[in-house]
């Protein structure tokens, strides 16, 4: 292995040593290939070789990072807890790597004219981390002139998992990486109807998250608990006992 390439190979485990163990999953790509299947609109301004990292929250993300945040934090009440918890995590793999340039992306970020500042399920598609099945993927399509958004499953967790953020090394270029496709889990098509069925129309029932066989899913907890609305969080958190009222202002 070349310098370069064992100077990465670190920074990954670095990467990986800081948010594995709290339920996140990690999977490099290079912008190249997140830009090459988007309109210009959509890029991102770094050059092709850039790395990047996709990091999801997998379903022991709630116990491992988030009910610890919540009991240790000082939880703010103006932003979404489980943002907090995220940006938190993020936040401590840049400052574990103080002489890196490190830009974070979360998938809540939108510019000035509305349009996400990056498309999660396009990126966690092209790194490899979970297929983005989408309307075209489907040959003989029911639905007419409605509108039918994609969704993503991962092999390992179904549809038990968020696309939390994209960790960016400006500074870093990898030519060498190699693309790894995701696993085509749904791979009839049949089954990509009923998941983009049940993603469209009853995401509410949870069940597009078992389209396949699942390793892990949410606990019932953590599903009242996104379940709850937004607002309805905060109280739902004190109610549990996992937060004491005055611990957060
Ligand atoms: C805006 C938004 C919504 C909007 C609009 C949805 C939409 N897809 O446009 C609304 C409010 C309706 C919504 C609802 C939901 N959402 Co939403 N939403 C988003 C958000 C913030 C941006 C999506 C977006 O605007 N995309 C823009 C469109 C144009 O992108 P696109 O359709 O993918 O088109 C691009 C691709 O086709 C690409 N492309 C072209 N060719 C090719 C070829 C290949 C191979 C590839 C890979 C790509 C590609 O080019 C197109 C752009 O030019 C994302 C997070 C994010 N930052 O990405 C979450 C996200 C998509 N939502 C998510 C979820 C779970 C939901 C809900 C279930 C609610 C919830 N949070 O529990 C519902 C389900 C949908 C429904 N029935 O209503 C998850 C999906 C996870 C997954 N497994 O895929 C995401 C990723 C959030 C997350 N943190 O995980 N959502």
């Amino acid at each position: 292995m070349g310098s370069m390439e064992s100077r990465v190979a670190a920074l990954e485990r670095r990467v990986r040593g800081c948010l594995c163990d709290f339920g996140f999953e990690v999977s490099p790509l290079k912008v190249g290939w997140y830009n090459a299947v988007l309109q210009p609109s959509f890029h991102l301004r770094y050059s092709e070789d850039t790395l990047a990292f996709i990091v999801l929250s997998t379903p022991s993300m709630f116990d491992r990072a988030f009910k610890p945040f919540v009991d240790k934090q000082l939880l703010k009440k103006i932003n979404d807890p489980v943002d907090q918890c995220v940006s938190y995590h993020l936040s401590l793999v840049k400052e574990s790597l103080p002489d890196q340039r490190v830009d974070i992306i979360y998938d809540y970020e939108i510019l000035p004219n509305r349009k996400p500042k990056f498309l999660a399920q396009t990126a966690a598609h092209v790194a490899g981390a979970a297929y983005y099945y989408q309307r075209k993927d489907v040959r003989c399509d029911p639905w007419g002139e409605k509108k039918i958004y994609g969704v993503c499953i991962h092999p390992r967790y179904g549809g038990w998992f968020a696309i939390r953020g994209l960790l960016i090394f400006p500074d870093v270029q990898v030519p060498f990486l190699e693309q790894v496709a995701p696993v085509d889990c749904v791979a009839s098509e049949e089954k990509r109807i009923e998941l983009l069925k049940k993603f469209n129309f009853h995401w509410r029932d949870w069940s597009y998250r078992d389209i396949i066989e699942v390793k892990e899913r949410y606990s019932e907890e953590q599903k009242a608990y996104f379940a709850a609305p937004p607002a309805e969080r905060f109280k739902w958190l004190e109610l549990q006992g996992v937060v004491q009222r005055s611990v957060y202002c």
